[in-house]
């Protein structure tokens, strides 16, 4: 449950009330600038605007979802990190979280955007149904689309967390029966993060928050509008499984010896070569794990449309790229005896020696996830 929040209250003064100490703040300032993508000599720059900066109001709005996402925010590893957004910035609107209910909630959520108008954040959570004036998501009697529309009306900008509020999502797949849409499928004139994944991860929900907090602007966004610091890179380019990809390696079957030594999960359906996400270098619950390492496909949880591109065991097909990545997929075929010219040569000829390497390595008993990722 939040607790109530003081008005004009810094980032660091919040912290020291709730009892941390100094250094806790240090650390957490460290681990999250390390997150975000900082470089170390910006650690003081995010310490001072934390210090001294007032806490951002936060009207969250749920519409069409299943709160995984705010179940993945609260569970940030750190133990600063949902802590210092949950009970820090002043969250002034979340039905999910908040101790009001009712009329009072609503009350509150007027109250605090009429009294920050133009200042808050609108964080949004789930899509938004259009079909039949919207009737299928109300609450308190009113539309989604209504709701949306006024709580984005004075907002500085608005973060979507989750892919359904960032693409739709799995109310919007075939034959999105609502009529489902993303937040920036209705608001045209605000500034939107998006920050997808079913859930997101919560350190990067945090950090897209902290962001703002500390640079008073949005972070750099690709051209989907994704923050480039989480999504600028393909599950795949970080995945420990990856050289076993690049030797022609692939497990055939779900708990055989193959994917649980590491090899890749390609042909058992894995969306990491079209997928833009942080798990492979972030990883879940305190960095311990993600679905690959848990021996599980990416399902492309973070991808535009990822409900309809299944089944998710099915393997893709045309992989985009070129030279390494599409030629490790036929080296079974090619080492047979067909010939190659050019860069294909080279590399299938580094295929080879990685197969080769780490079979070797296999038989020596050698292969455990250090070396792997070394
Ligand atoms: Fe959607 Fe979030 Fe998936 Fe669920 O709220 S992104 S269904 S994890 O919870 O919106
Ligand atoms: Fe990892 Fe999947 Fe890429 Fe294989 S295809 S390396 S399991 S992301
Ligand atoms: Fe989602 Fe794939 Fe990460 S399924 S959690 S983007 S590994």
């Amino acid at each position: 449950m939040i607790k109530t929040n003081k008005k004009g209250e810094t980032y660091y003064e919040s912290i020291l009330r709730k009892g941390y100490t100094r250094r806790d703040f240090m650390k957490f300032v460290t681990y999250m600038s390390a997150f975000m993508g900082l470089q170390s000599s910006m650690i003081g720059q995010v310490a001072k605007a934390l210090e001294t900066k007032k806490r951002l109001p936060v009207i969250w709005e749920h519409f069409q979802e299943c709160t995984g996402c705010s179940e993945s925010f609260i569970r940030s590893d750190h133990p600063l990190a949902a802590d210092i957004i949950l009970e820090t910035i002043s969250l002034d609107y979340t039905d999910t979280l908040m101790a009001a209910a009712g009329h009072n909630a609503e009350e509150a959520k007027q109250k605090s955007m009429k009294e920050n108008y133009g200042n808050y954040i609108l964080v949004v959570e789930g899509a938004i149904p259009t079909k039949d004036d919207g009737v299928y998501c109300t609450i308190a009697g009113r539309t989604a689309i209504d709701i949306l529309k006024e709580s984005a009306a004075g907002a500085l900008a608005i973060i979507t967390f989750g892919s359904c509020s960032a693409w739709g999502g799995i109310q919007a797949a075939s034959p999105n029966p609502t009529g489902s849409v993303p937040v920036d499928a209705i608001i045209k004139d605000k500034p939107i993060i998006k920050v997808p994944g079913c859930p997101p991860i919560g350190e990067v929900m945090t950090g897209v928050i902290l962001h703002y907090a500390t640079f008073g602007t949005i972070p750099e966004l690709d051209a989907e509008g994704r923050p480039k610091q989480f999504y600028g890179k393909r599950v795949h380019d970080s995945c420990y499984r990856r050289p076993y990809f690049d030797a022609g390696l692939y497990a055939e079957s779900f708990d055989s010896d193959e994917a649980k030594k590491g090899y890749c999960l390609y042909k058992l359906g894995c969306r990491g070569p079209v997928t833009y996400n942080a798990c492979g270098f972030m990883e879940w619950n305190n960095g311990i794990s993600f679905p690959i390492k848990s021996g599980y496909p990416c399902i492309g949880c973070s991808s535009n449309d990822f409900w309809d591109n299944g089944p998710f065991t099915e393997r893709l097909e045309n992989v985009p790229g070129f030279g390494i990545e599409n030629t490790a997929d036929k080296i079974g075929k090619i080492v047979v005896g067909a010939a190659v010219a050019g860069a294909a040569v080279h590399a299938v000829a580094t295929n080879v020696a990685k197969r080769k390497e780490l079979k070797r390595n296999e038989c020596l008993g050698e292969v455990n996830e250090k070396n792997i990722k070394e």
